[in-house]
């Protein structure tokens, strides 16, 4: 009682067993084969009789072969139901010739994206429309019509036909139906999953000329400088590398700290050297006079001014308790006043101080500290190039984060834009706020850098730590808190953020943005008339 096929719709992208399959249906079944330009052409040349689609349809396969079998003399045929008196006399009327076979494999989109090197458009021109199209009018209709996707099933179809009088049976059409929709849910997904991850790679805001591309080979080689005395803790052997070769330009600024000239002092330590590094890399973040105070990786203490001891004193002022032990690193030469301030005048223990050079004077005032470390690095020129760290089997290497970013460029979400004394020192913050560990919040006030919150797991609590330093400052220099603009240095997840800064005096935030949420940070900041900036960079430092 099965009707017998008659008529079937051949397009293969792989063309395995394709003539073989044909040749079987035309021979033994006298089936009427349809085919589309590329397989045409390969049964034509292997001697089986075809309808190339242009005259199925009436129409020329167009636009790069975009459009082949969308047409309705195809899908009419697929998906007309044999037992609708109706669909049969519009079928009739529209001189559609019904399709009783869809044999399709699709373009190879997986194995187009699976190559490294894919362009977008040589990707997106993968994307089979009309192929899916074709398999899923024949599966829906699988009451009437055999759909093969695969193959491996031309065989089994071919047997099943030859016991079944040319026909199959409706058990074999819904497996095979199965088949083609679990297929072309794959390959709906093997898109998506490759546009998603496209479109994550272009939102990687890297520097398209950047020279850096982490290389298949890096050739490490390194040469000791000198052992240390031990390592973080004094149960820790360590030494200090120099990196030779190619890399060493990479992994150094113009001006670095390893190579720097000691001037005075004790040998430096494991501690004082990443410590050193990052004051260093900190201070050299700004352009005007800059002093950074630095403890455990953070700037507890950071000011711009006219002059680097005017600078010093109010990088101080931020956090004298924590400023004790402390790294001082500023950016123009030292005068003889900068030590007067921090070895007289404030008594402030400090490990190591570094700086581009110093004055005689000042030279002459620190050699009588001579256990104080004093590097001169000649200049305060540059940035690195890369960083390398090692993990457990293996070397991270990224480049430095040294992105360029125009305050002209910032945005603001918020109702109240920042005053100009706000946005100096929104820039100011956003500055340091790089440099202090992750979740950083920077409170500062007057440009420098009064309350730090730095390393919380969450980052209100982070916030909350800014805060609370930034108003025990005010309350040790006796002015009002009041007046304090706060940098995060990645996205608010919450508006909470936004409550606690503004809770403790906070008029103005500086922020990536980019949370989906970030219209509630936004409604937070309204709310509270707090002017908020968008930088659209984040600053992780780990
Ligand atoms: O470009 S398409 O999305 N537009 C169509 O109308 C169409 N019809 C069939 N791709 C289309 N096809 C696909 O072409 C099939 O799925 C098959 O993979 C391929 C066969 O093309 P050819 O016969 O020219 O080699």
């Amino acid at each position: 009682s099965e009707r017998k096929i008659e008529r079937a719709l051949i397009s293969v992208t792989d063309k395995t067993g394709i003539v073989e399959f044909a040749q079987e249906l035309v021979e033994k079944f006298g089936v009427e084969i349809i085919s589309t330009g590329g397989t045409a052409r390969t049964l034509e040349e292997a001697g089986v009789p075809v309808t190339p689609i242009e005259q199925f349809t009436g129409y020329p396969e167009m636009m790069d072969g975009r459009v082949k079998t969308l047409h309705p003399k195809v899908h009419g045929a697929l998906l007309a139901r044999r037992d609708s008196e109706q669909h049969m006399a519009e079928a009739a009327e529209h001189d559609i010739k019904l399709i009783d076979l869809v044999c399709v494999n699709l373009y190879e989109f997986e194995k187009t994206v699976s190559d490294p090197n894919v362009t977008f458009e040589d990707a997106i021109e993968h994307i089979d429309i009309g192929g899916p199209s074709m398999l899923r009018s024949a599966a829906k209709n699988n009451d009437a019509v055999t759909v093969i996707c695969d193959p491996a099933d031309y065989a089994p179809v071919l047997e099943e036909m030859s016991v079944h009088c040319g026909s199959t049976t409706k058990v074999t059409r819904r497996r095979l139906a199965a088949k083609v929709f679990a297929r072309t849910a794959a390959y709906d997904t093997a898109i998506s999953t490759w546009f998603s991850s496209y479109l994550e790679l272009q939102s990687r805001a890297i520097d398209p000329d950047d020279p850096f591309e982490p290389p298949a080979l890096l050739d490490l080689h390194l040469t000791k400088v000198q052992d240390l005395r031990y390592g973080e803790n004094p149960h820790q052997a360590a030494a200090v590398y120099q990196l030779d070769g190619e890399l060493a330009n990479l992994v150094s600024s113009a001006n670095p700290l390893v190579g720097a000239e000691q001037i005075q002092g004790k040998p430096l330590s494991y501690n004082n050297l990443l410590d050193a590094d990052a004051a260093w890399n900190a201070v050299r973040e700004f352009d005007e006079p800059a002093c950074v105070i630095l403890k455990h990786q953070n700037p507890c203490g950071s000011a711009v001014a006219a002059d680097v001891t005017t600078a010093y004193d109010r990088a101080f002022a931020c956090d004298p308790k924590s400023a004790f032990g402390g790294i001082i690193a500023v950016n123009r030469e030292v005068p003889l006043s900068l030590v007067e301030h921090f070895a007289d005048q404030n008594k402030q223990f400090v490990e190591v101080l570094i700086a581009p050079s110093y004055t005689p004077e000042a030279l002459e005032r620190l050699s009588r500290r001579q256990n104080l470390r004093v590097l001169a690095t000649g200049g305060a020129e540059g940035h690195a190039t890369l960083e390398l760290r090692s993990v457990d089997g293996g070397v991270l290497v990224q480049c430095v984060d040294t992105v360029e970013e125009d305050p002209s460029e910032f945005t603001c979400p918020t109702i109240r834009k920042p005053t100009d004394k706000e946005m100096r020192d929104l820039v100011f913050a956003w500055n340091v706020v790089k440099t202090v560990k992750s979740n950083a919040i920077l409170v500062a006030k007057d440009q420098a850098g009064i309350g730090m919150g730095p390393g919380q797991p969450n980052r209100v609590d982070s916030a909350l730590l800014a805060c609370e330093r930034a108003e025990d400052a005010c309350e040790r220099m006796g002015v009002e808190a009041s007046g304090f603009v706060a940098a995060s240095d990645a996205f608010f997840p919450f508006r909470d953020n936004v409550d606690v800064l503004a809770e403790h005096g906070v008029t103005a935030i500086i922020q990536p943005g980019g949370s989906v949420r970030d219209d509630e940070s936004i409604k937070a900041c309204d709310d509270h008339d707090i002017a908020m900036i968008f930088t659209g960079t984040r600053h992780f430092r780990h």
